[in-house]
């Protein structure tokens, strides 16, 4: 009975609260064009996927990487409104043996 109260009276204002906060991370972010999609070619089985991992790795800016060998493109997820230059982006997967088709940036 006094677990039931407890979570009714947080229910309310806590929901508007957690709803503000989100919306509020969520606007600091609009600006940051902080997700990429890289075309690559050349890759094609689990060893590419994790050499490329490899190199995007030790960026500190990263804060996600996913392959998908069937679309055959890179996503990096930055950290904020960090940013990875082209250049370095290609760099990266050219020493990877692999080759940039094209760069996309976007919003996540
Ligand atoms: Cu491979």
């Amino acid at each position: 009975m006094a677990n039931k109260s407890y979570v009714s009276l947080l229910g309310g204002s806590m929901k508007k609260f957690i709803f503000i906060v989100i919306a509020l991370v969520q606007s600091t972010f609009l600006f940051a064009e902080n997700q990429i999609k890289i075309g690559v070619n050349g890759m094609v089985c689990s060893f590419c996927i994790q050499g490329i991992e490899k190199k995007f790795k030790k960026l500190e800016q990263l804060e996600s990487i996913n392959v998908d060998l069937n679309t055959k493109l890179v996503t990096l997820q930055l950290k904020g409104e960090e940013t990875i230059s082209d250049e370095t982006i290609k760099n990266l997967i050219t020493e990877a043996g692999y080759n940039v088709t094209k760069i996309e940036r976007t919003k996540k």
